[in-house]
């Protein structure tokens, strides 16, 4: 378990390391600290680097496809036999309530191992007859690992984004170099000791702590030893992290920010779709990629849905993460909170009539120190309005009516960004049509954010580059050599 105020150090090559100096991280339910970290520097990362390539040198390199899955399933065994410890770090770190951290982050964990494991398992090799004028010839492609992989991840759901992607990687025998938020550095540290307990060869997993530009962060993507970057996080940083990585023309994964629309059609189940559409806008704070931001509703049914949600928002408890009666956390830090209320601002000076909150909750002395803010919810805006276009990435969403289905579309795909949408109405027809006819990686019909790990998930436009989840990431972490044989 992660002590209160513990030190969370790098881990390279199978052990903690102490040197480097250190940086605080505070809850953001009360300000107190939660533990101290050690910041890699650029010699660090470099021996985290290289420890990842003398795993792959080494006995990491000779394991089987078979080995690779039996040891996939031991870390997901070794999460479910330290579901608690991971669970206290997720929840010192993010403030979020504990049930959420239970049932969505770490639940996710073994999850993501097993599917990884279960995907691994079941791929074949892409074979093919060649009969022609030339001859006959069979063709067959051998995956091989990346190699060394640079891992980068954000703080909203750490351990379930970073297993998202460590993962795939090790099942196609990857060595990986971890780059936790600096906010959220707990998780990413126990899995260091879960993947060593359950058998892994040094190196294999390597952590190094600290922040982005002129950190650990820029110091792995600008590192001549590694193979390929996967990222989740900011746009803004994902082409920083291209620029960088551009000279050696590296292959990235990036999964970035959203400004998702939900499209809600007058026939709608109005009660499933305002349960659905305050789920999407306001779980985990509004801070999840595919949290909606945009709500099209048609004209008929706007006034009621804009409401109705707006009446949710007041149901909204804030409390301490282990209190039962919370249902919401705070933001996950001071600074963040400063640009979503900086967005709040924005939206009224942009002629917004505010539906619902929108400023910051008097919640007494022992939580004045959190980043605790109110949900907003806005009309009168439309998408010339910056509060329609920006990503704000908390509990915040503005409501504009619309009249038919193809300006819905139109509405829905006018936007820089293109991760998610959510569609509600009963025709299916339509269903199909409008959610086929979206911009966007994911869209969803009467449902948001319901996950199957095989399906691809990513984004368009601002939103990223590529597609991970079941033979998607397969595909990314491995590299085809095509072989073809004369016959
Ligand atoms: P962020 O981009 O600020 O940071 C993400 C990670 O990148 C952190 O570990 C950070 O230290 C590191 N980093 C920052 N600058 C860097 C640089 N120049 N080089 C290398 N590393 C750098 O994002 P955040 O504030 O942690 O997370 C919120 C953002 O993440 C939102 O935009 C959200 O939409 C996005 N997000 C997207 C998805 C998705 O799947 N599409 C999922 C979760 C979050
Ligand atoms: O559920 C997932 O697999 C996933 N990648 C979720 C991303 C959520 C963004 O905050």
């Amino acid at each position: 378990m992660i002590a209160e105020a513990a030190v969370l150090r790098n881990f390279i090559g199978g052990e903690f390391l102490d040197d480097g100096d250190r940086f605080d991280k505070v809850s953001p339910v009360d300000g107190s600290l939660v533990a101290t970290v050690v910041e890699a520097d650029a010699a660090i990362v470099d021996r985290a680097v290289r420890a990842a390539r003398r795993a792959l040198d080494g006995p990491w390199g000779g394991f089987s496809t078979a080995d690779r899955v039996a040891l996939l399933r031991r870390i997901a065994d070794r999460i479910d036999a330290r579901f608690d410890d991971l669970l206290a770090a997720e929840v010192a770190d993010t403030g979020k309530p504990v049930p959420l951290a239970r049932d969505l982050d770490v639940a996710r964990a073994a999850a993501n191992f097993r599917a990884a494991a279960d995907m691994v398992a079941a791929a074949g090799l892409d074979s093919f007859l060649t009969e022609g004028p030339a001859g006959r010839a069979l063709n067959y492609a051998l995956r091989k690992p990346l190699g060394v992989v640079g891992v980068i991840v954000p703080w909203n759901l750490p351990l379930l984004l970073l297993t998202w992607k460590v993962a795939p990687a090790l099942a196609a025998g990857n060595a990986v170099v971890v780059k936790p938020s600096e906010e959220t550095p707990s998780s990413a540290t126990l899995l260091a000791e879960i993947i060593a307990e359950a058998g892994a060869p040094d190196g294999v997993y390597n952590v190094v702590h600290g922040f982005g530009i002129d950190s650990a962060g820029e110091f792995l993507t600008r590192h001549p030893g590694i193979d390929g970057i996967t990222f989740t996080g900011e746009s803004r940083t994902g082409s920083a992290i291209m620029q960088a990585v551009a000279p050696r023309v590296l292959p990235v994964s990036f999964e970035l920010g959203g400004k998702n629309a939900a499209v809600v059609f007058d026939d709608a189940d109005l009660e499933r779709t305002i349960e659905g559409l305050a789920r999407s806008t306001f779980l985990n704070t509004g801070q999840i990629c595919l949290c909606t931001e945009r709500i099209y509703v048609q004209r008929g049914v706007f006034d009621e849905v804009a409401a109705a949600l707006a009446e949710h928002a007041g149901t909204l408890r804030f409390g301490r993460p282990e209190d039962p009666a919370t249902t919401t956390g705070p933001l996950i830090s001071r600074q963040h909170r400063e640009k979503v209320l900086a967005h709040y601002d924005l939206a009224v000076q942009e002629g917004a009539k505010l539906l619902a909150g929108g400023g910051t909750p008097e919640l007494g002395p022992e939580l004045d120190a959190g980043a605790w803010v109110q949900p907003a919810l806005w009309t009168g805006l439309n998408n010339s309005h910056r509060t329609l276009r920006e990503e704000i990435f908390g509990p915040a969403a503005a409501l504009v009516p619309f009249d038919t289905e193809d300006e819905a579309v139109r509405l829905a795909n006018d936007s820089d960004y293109g991760l998610a949408s959510a569609v509600w109405t009963k025709d299916l027809e339509r269903g199909h049509r409008v959610a086929g006819a979206l911009r966007v990686g994911m869209a969803w019909v009467n449902t948001w954010y319901l996950r199957d790990l095989r399906s691809p998930f990513g984004g368009s436009g601002l939103s990223g580059i590529g597609r991970e989840g079941g033979m998607h990431s397969l595909h990314f972490y491995t590299e085809p050599t095509n072989i073809c044989i004369h016959l």
